[in-house]
């Protein structure tokens, strides 16, 4: 069924007003306001009414694709000239929030597409890649995907067993990726791949390749608004003017992470204010004892612990948005933010379905998709505990991965 059809519609209004307690909204362009506030338009129009349904049917909008492209959701970060927004860290970080308070699926297509497809292909990209991948990457009239995980090599990509070899005049293309956002849909795949030297690179494979095929993973219980499959290359003969030219090494898909894990950080905010704003209309409405439970100074404690939390990560995330503007933001700085606004939001979600009671569990109310989102939030772009192995070893100077 067509996805506008009222048989699929919440009936529940979104009345998001945003959350800002510590006036952060002073720390931003008129500018940023700008872009925020049609982001959040665009999500109350476009997500909020149809989000509960595709989560609960396991639906991946293909529509939303072309929509995200014309409100400029893909690639805002990268220069216009190749279509992309041209705009600053901050933006682009606002942007994934009102996305990802809609649904983290949602900011899942959005943010693979700018930070891990778009981004590689204009920073490691030849003009001609640029030229021939970018402002179709940025219109939607394209999706891409990105595939650096391995059934076998997750935390640890560099293990990765996926390879090419050189045929002369194409590259022969084996192995497969597993979890890869987008993947069932994607019109290309970013892929990592060992050359016969051990050396990752970065390869543009087209859907239509022979012996490219991207199954689709069901049965998921969290993002399930997200198309999320495998990439499986049977000696795909890929053209020797796919390779990204510009860098290799493990080191390059790191970087892309590097702008993709930003993006989430803020994208968790989102995730956490929707669960608050939620909690604390509940909590003004629900009569029990005869009384709002709102009136309870447990209910109060939650509230006041979710606000807290909030506009601590606002904080974290605006100054890495600097740093990041600036260029002084390292791969630490970037997982003590996704790491910490990430495990913030998922608290808030568990604390929100409990302020909720069992109304918490059904699909009246955001929570629950929001908490299993989360899961896998907390998980992909590397694990909770990997950012903290991240950080120790910036601390310490000692890696303690292996
Ligand atoms: P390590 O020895 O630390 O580094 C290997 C080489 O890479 C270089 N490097 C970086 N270079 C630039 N920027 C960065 N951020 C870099 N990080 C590392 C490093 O200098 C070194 O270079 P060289 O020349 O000396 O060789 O690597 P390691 O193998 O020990 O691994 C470190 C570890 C565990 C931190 C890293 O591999 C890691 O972060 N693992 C987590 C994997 C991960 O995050 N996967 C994400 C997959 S994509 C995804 O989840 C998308 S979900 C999208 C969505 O739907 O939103
Ligand atoms: P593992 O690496 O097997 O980890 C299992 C557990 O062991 C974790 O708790 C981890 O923290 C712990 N662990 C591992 N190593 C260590 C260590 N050294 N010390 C202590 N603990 C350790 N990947 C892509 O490439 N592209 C995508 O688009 C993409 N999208 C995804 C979408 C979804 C919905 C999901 C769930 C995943 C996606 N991923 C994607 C993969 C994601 O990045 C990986 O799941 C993640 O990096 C963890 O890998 P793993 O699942 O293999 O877990």
């Amino acid at each position: 069924m067509e996805h506008t059809s009222n048989a699929h519609k919440s009936l529940k209004k979104d009345l998001f007003e945003g959350v800002d307690f510590y006036q952060v909204d002073d720390l931003l362009t008129e500018e940023h306001k700008l872009i925020r506030s049609s982001i959040r338009d665009f999500v109350k129009k476009e997500i909020s009414p149809y989000i509960e349904d595709w989560a609960q049917r396991a639906h991946f909008p293909y529509e939303i694709v072309k929509k995200f492209g014309d409100v400029g959701a893909f690639g805002p970060q990268i220069p216009a000239e190749y279509g992309g927004g041209g705009m600053d860290y901050i933006a682009y970080g606002l942007i994934m929030q009102e996305i990802e308070r809609g649904d983290s699926g949602m900011r899942s297509t959005a943010s693979v597409q700018g930070s891990l497809v778009m981004y590689p292909i204009y920073k490691f990209g030849s003009e001609e890649q640029k030229k021939k991948y970018l402002p179709k990457l940025a219109s939607g009239e394209m999706l891409g995907c990105f595939g650096l995980t391995e059934p076998d090599f997750g935390s640890n990509p560099s293990g990765m067993v996926t390879n090419f070899k050189d045929m002369g005049d194409h590259y022969l293309l084996n192995g497969a990726k597993m979890w890869i956002s987008n993947s069932p849909k994607a019109d290309i795949a970013v892929v990592w791949a060992k050359n016969e030297a051990g050396r990752i690179h970065g390869l543009i494979v087209e859907r239509g390749m022979e012996g490219f095929s991207t199954p689709e993973t069901h049965g998921k219980w969290s993002l399930r608004a997200s198309a999320t499959g495998e990439l499986v290359f049977d000696n795909v003969k890929v053209p020797k003017e796919n390779l990204l030219p510009g860098k290799s090494g493990l080191g390059a898909p790191m970087m892309c992470l590097d702008s993709a894990r930003y993006g989430i950080a803020w994208g968790a905010i989102g995730a956490a204010m929707d669960c608050y704003d939620s909690a604390k209309r509940y909590a003004l409405e629900r009569i029990q004892f005869d009384k709002p439970i709102g009136s309870f100074q447990l209910i109060q404690k939650k509230l006041a612990e979710m606000l807290t939390e909030i506009t601590k990560a606002q904080l974290i995330t605006w100054k890495l948005g600097v740093m990041m503007n600036e260029g002084k933001a390292t791969t630490a700085h970037i997982s003590l933010a996704k790491r910490n606004n990430v495990a913030m939001a998922l608290e808030i979600a568990r604390e929100a379905r409990q302020i909720h009671g069992g109304m918490g569990i059904t699909g009246e109310y955001p929570i629950m998709r929001h908490m299993m989102n989360l899961e896998s939030v907390v998980t992909y772009e590397g694990t909770h505990d990997i950012h903290l192995l991240i950080l120790g070893h910036d601390i310490t100077g000692i890696p303690a991965f292996k």
